[in-house]
């Protein structure tokens, strides 16, 4: 019943369910699986894709042969258990050369060097057809404020892009690039720390159509904001290239939890959102199972992403379908057409001025309430299966 089909395009990243559990006060309690392993389990569990960061596929460090090997193997494994890669990135963060940042380091050599690494790794994303490239900055960012400009940051920041859309374009690529907003964590503060801001920063690049946004439902929450708002604002700029699905609980730590593990009601709007619009994109899975999980649970995590996500697409069909719900729906969106000579559509000086003199009865439309409260109690039973 709740089958994943390639249709639906559930991905996961190699450092997904191939995190093997460290954190910043423990010691990783898994064994690390090969990117050849994961990909035998995304494909036993029904996933579409695999994305990766460069170094999750090729260690910083291999040869040229080593690297062609690592290539050839894992094209093999891909063809054999029937999986794709939507996605690739850059690892900018892990090397203790990024401790200042990549694109916004303060040192000229370490934002060179990101740059050199950055067209490095789409060339290996290129190698396996991927078209959308993730800019994650996860160390672009300060503790303090007082030794880094941010607007030099932002300047060397919209400089990277700037120079990579261009390789991206004199490559034929054809890549997508999608940044990805957190509001902190790695660093003290993150550039970019949110959807909306990283959408304002597209605005001002040379090349602003081939830059989208990859939101992830934790760094809004841990952000105290709304995801659902957030990817709406995404949609309607033409902007929303990628997703990456997880949970939190607001005000934490980044815990990358399952999708839909924590705030059921928002993963059901999340879905509801991405199904109702059409969205076809990648539906990323940017999460990793409880420390606490050994491998077999961890293949549980991964499948229970998928099915709550299905799960939530049954019920976002019966919402749509529910007649007491429509209903309500309907009163609650009511228009008489009445105000159509004045709002909506293009602006006139006649509208204008038709509206100034029109009179409005203001205690007759204040007293009129919404049944929210009752339409809310319909999408809890509903989601609670008792509707
Ligand atoms: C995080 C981020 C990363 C990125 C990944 C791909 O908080 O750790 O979400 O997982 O998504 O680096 O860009
Ligand atoms: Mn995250
Ligand atoms: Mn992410």
């Amino acid at each position: 019943m709740y089958q994943p089909k390639a249709e639906h395009k559930f991905t996961f990243g190699l450092w997904t369910v191939g995190n093997p559990g460290g954190d910043p006060f423990g010691y990783p309690v898994r064994r690390a699986i090969s990117p050849l392993e994961v990909v035998e389990m995304l494909g036993e569990i029904g996933a579409w894709g695999v994305n990766f960061h460069d170094n999750d596929l090729v260690p910083i460090d291999a040869t040229p042969a080593q690297k062609a090997q690592i290539i050839s193997d894992f094209k093999k494994a891909l063809a054999d258990n029937n999986v794709v890669v939507p996605m690739a990135t850059t690892d900018l963060f892990r090397e203790p050369i990024f401790r200042d940042g990549a694109f916004t380091s303060n040192d000229p050599k370490v934002r060179a060097f990101a740059i050199q690494k950055t067209m490095n790794a789409m060339d290996l994303g290129a190698e396996f057809g991927a078209k959308t490239y993730v800019f994650w900055g996860g160390r672009e960012g300060t503790e303090t404020d007082a030794g880094k400009s941010a607007l030099d940051a932002g300047k060397w920041f919209r400089d990277a892009l700037n120079f990579l859309c261009e390789y991206n374009m004199e490559q034929g690529y054809g890549y997508r690039f999608a940044l990805e907003p957190k509001p902190n964590e790695p660093r003290g503060d993150i550039y970019l720390p949110t959807v909306g801001s990283a959408l304002g920063f597209i605005a001002t690049l040379d090349h602003p159509e081939m830059v989208g946004v990859n939101p992830e439902v934790a760094h809004e929450q841990m952000a105290g904001l709304n995801f659902m708002h957030a990817i709406a604002q995404a949609w309607d700029a033409g902007k929303l290239f990628h997703i990456d699905l997880n949970d939190q609980r607001g005000g934490r730590y980044d815990q990358d939890f399952r999708f839909g593990s924590e705030s059921i009601k928002q993963a059901f709007y999340i879905v509801k959102f991405l199904e109702d619009v059409g969205y076809d994109g990648s539906r990323h899975f940017d999460a990793h199972a409880y420390r606490s999980s050994d491998l077999a649970d961890v293949k549980e995590f991964a499948k229970g992403c998928i099915k709550t996500y299905l799960i939530l697409k049954e019920k976002v069909a019966k919402f749509n379908a529910d007649s007491e719900i429509q209903a309500l729906l309907a009163q609650i969106t009511a228009d008489d057409g009445s105000m159509t000579q004045y709002i909506g559509g293009k602006y006139s000086s006649e509208k204008a001025k038709a509206l100034k003199a029109h009179s409005f009865n203001r205690a007759e439309i204040a007293a009129k309430g919404q049944p929210y409260e009752k339409l809310d109690q319909l999408v809890f039973e509903l989601l609670m299966g008792v509707r």
